[in-house]
């Protein structure tokens, strides 16, 4: 039998083995202010692994987390792959549509919700067919439900089952320019892969460091910041589950003092505008790190000058996992996203796929042990995104004379809003839903941090009425496919432009937008 590769070995186990046992993996910063230690978590998710075994969640099967920021996330992650069966870490803001769609999708035969995201996520998990056993973690049990204790207690521990490091551990959803999100299948080595590279090599990240991330756990990002990085060398990590707003992160960075905080370019712009009103406190912090979006340069600056830190701007995607091109430390150029991590290897490519000249800019493609292993159910785009061993991204880039890559936007139509990935077409199908509006078209626009978020263009259907419909629109994008994805501005036009086969010319709108 060949050594198994079950990530949970090396993230979880490895540290009491190690007598690190003791040290706290994770702390709550808020709510009951749990902590759990090494040798608790290595335990707890060995009896989630037996839980799995006894409810007869068989390998493979998948398992839909939606779950907060709270002490039972890792153990339900690790214990999941400790009994190889496969979590899906997803959103906690989608709406109940966005569910129904993902659950059926993935054929998840188990949901692990946090109550509070019952109401959204209930209604969803009983039109799924596939699902034969739904727990609920804390607050009061709905029908057809059992609560997190009872689904652990009496559980038999089961430690981690034998795999190769190319067996799919975890899947990820992430939006598609159609609307639909697919789902992204990682393989156990893929962890390792991350924090081997951008963990060990750009964080330089040590035992005694503790991190906090405001971009949750059910991001890529989030699971590289608040999971597997600290825990590929037994730091702790603080978790918030509620909404970091920046009085909040700033009084947890100020409480908790982590030595590495990890933000989005959104929370930092309002935070600079915070602390400059109201003060900075003192804290610890070795290492800021944005991600999700290009961080404007003066934020940059700002940051720098209020805490005597850089931000580290850096890129990653879901599908690679994390972070594979980068700023680093000492070594910060605002307005580029700095140069490959060690690790990963990156191409910039013209429509023609040869590598771009100096100066020119191109689609960049990346190559590196992170990449998934493609799609779940979606050959063709699987095959249009995972060319071999490189990587397309999406993004065009520009590679300056000293090896620094500038951002230059999408290849598509995609954009991100404090960090997620926005399709227009799912906006602008929700809009159109409301019984006022014929036809919308949803494009970036910068807001006063220079940060862009989604303005719509929507075509009124006659006798509609104007200021009641402008006034029901946010809400109504709100409840129909998540809170971040409404337009922050709504302009009514007669028509929009398209081509003559009747495609929207979004890239008339930026024009607008930009002139
Ligand atoms: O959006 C990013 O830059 C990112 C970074 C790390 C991991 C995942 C993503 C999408």
């Amino acid at each position: 039998m060949t050594d198994n590769q079950n990530a949970a070995l090396f993230f979880v186990d490895r540290h009491v083995a190690e007598g690190r046992g003791d040290k706290p993996a994770f702390r709550e910063a808020a709510g009951q202010k749990r902590t759990v230690t090494y040798r608790q978590l290595a335990q707890r998710s060995d009896l989630v692994a037996g839980a799995f075994a006894r409810a007869e969640i068989r390998p493979e099967e998948r398992v839909a987390c939606i779950v907060l920021d709270q002490i039972e996330y890792p153990e339900i992650f690790w214990g999941a792959l400790k009994a190889h069966v496969v979590p899906i870490a997803l959103n906690t803001l989608l709406a109940t549509p966005v569910y129904d769609f993902i659950l059926k999708d993935s054929r998840a035969t188990c949901l692990i919700v946090s109550h509070e995201l019952l109401d959204v996520v209930l209604p969803a998990a009983h039109q799924s067919p596939y699902l034969r056993k739904i727990v609920v973690i804390g607050g009061t049990l709905p029908e057809g439900t059992i609560s997190y204790e009872d689904f652990m207690a009496g559980a038999q521990p089961r430690p981690a089952a034998q795999v190769s490091e190319d067996e799919c551990a975890f899947w990820l959803y992430s939006s598609g320019s159609t609307g639909q999100p697919k789902g992204v299948r990682h393989v156990h080595g893929a962890l390792r892969a991350t924090s081997d590279t951008y963990g060990a090599q750009v964080l330089g990240i040590r035992e005694e460091d503790t991190v906090f991330s405001v971009a949750k756990i059910f991001f890529a990002y989030g699971l590289g910041n608040a999971m597997t990085f600290p825990m590929s060398v037994g730091a702790t990590t603080v978790l918030f589950n509620g909404r970091p707003t920046p009085d909040v992160a700033v009084d947890i960075i100020a409480r908790e003092r982590p030595t590495i905080f990890f933000g989005v370019p959104t929370l930092y712009a309002a935070t600079v505008a915070h602390l400059e009103q109201n003060g900075v406190p003192d804290a610890g912090m070795r290492l800021c790190i944005s991600a999700g979006e290009a961080l404007p340069t003066e934020i940059g600056n700002k940051w720098r000058a209020l805490w005597g830190v850089d931000i580290l701007d850096g890129v990653g995607s879901t599908e690679m996992l994390h972070i594979f091109l980068s700023n680093a430390p000492g070594d910060v150029v605002y307005g580029t996203s700095g140069r490959p991590v060690p690790g990963y290897d990156l191409r910039c490519v013209d429509e023609t796929g040869e590598d771009i000249k100096p100066g020119g800019v191109g689609e960049l493609l990346v190559r590196g042990a992170s990449a998934a292993e493609g799609y779940w159910n979606k050959r063709s785009k699987s095959r249009a995104t995972f060319e071999g061993e490189w990587t397309r991204t999406g993004d065009k880039y520009e590679i300056t004379e000293d090896g620094r890559y500038v951002y230059c936007g999408r290849t598509d139509d995609m954009f991100k809003v404090s960090g997620i990935w926005l399709s227009p077409f799912e906006v602008e199908q929700a809009l159109i839903e409301h019984p006022g509006v014929l036809e919308a078209a949803v494009v970036p626009q910068r807001d006063k941090d220079d940060l862009e978020k989604p303005k719509a263009f929507v075509v009124l259907k006659n006798g509609a009425d104007r200021d009641q419909v402008l006034s029901e629109l946010k809400d109504f994008v709100k409840e129909r496919v998540g809170l971040w994805k409404y337009p922050r501005w709504i302009e009514v036009v007669e028509d929009l432009p398209k081509t003559a086969t009747g495609k929207i010319q979004r890239f008339k709108l930026r024009k607008t937008e930009e002139a």
